[in-house]
C-alpha cells in the first residue's frame, strides 16, 4: 500500500497550541503516518495511507477544530 502525501492550507492558526492541536488531532487518526505544520507558512504537510483515511477525512478533523483548512493542488506547492 502507497502512502499519499498531501500539503492542507489552514486558515485561523495564531499560536503554537494551535500546531500542536491540529498535529495532535490529526496524528491520533489510524493510517497518519506523518502531520507536521508550519505555521508561518500555514499549512500541514501529512503523509497518510489512502487505504485508510481520505484526505477529506484529514480536512474535516482540522475544520471540527475551528480552523479553515484547504487542500492544495502539486501546482501551488512552492
Ligand atoms: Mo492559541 Mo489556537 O492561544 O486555536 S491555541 S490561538
Amino acid at each position: 500500500m502507497s502512502l499519499e502525501s498531501q500539503i492542507i492550507q489552514i486558515e485561523g492558526m495564531t499560536c503554537h497550541s494551535c500546531v500542536n492541536r491540529i498535529e495532535t488531532a490529526v496524528k491520533a487518526n489510524n493510517g497518519v503516518k506523518k502531520a507536521s505544520v508550519d505555521l508561518l507558512r500555514k499549512r500541514l504537510e501529512v503523509i497518510f495511507n489512502p487505504g485508510e483515511l481520505t484526505r477529506e477525512y484529514i480536512i474535516n478533523v482540522i475544520t471540527k477544530l475551528g480552523y479553515q483548512a484547504f487542500e492544495k493542488t502539486g501546482l501551488e506547492i512552492e
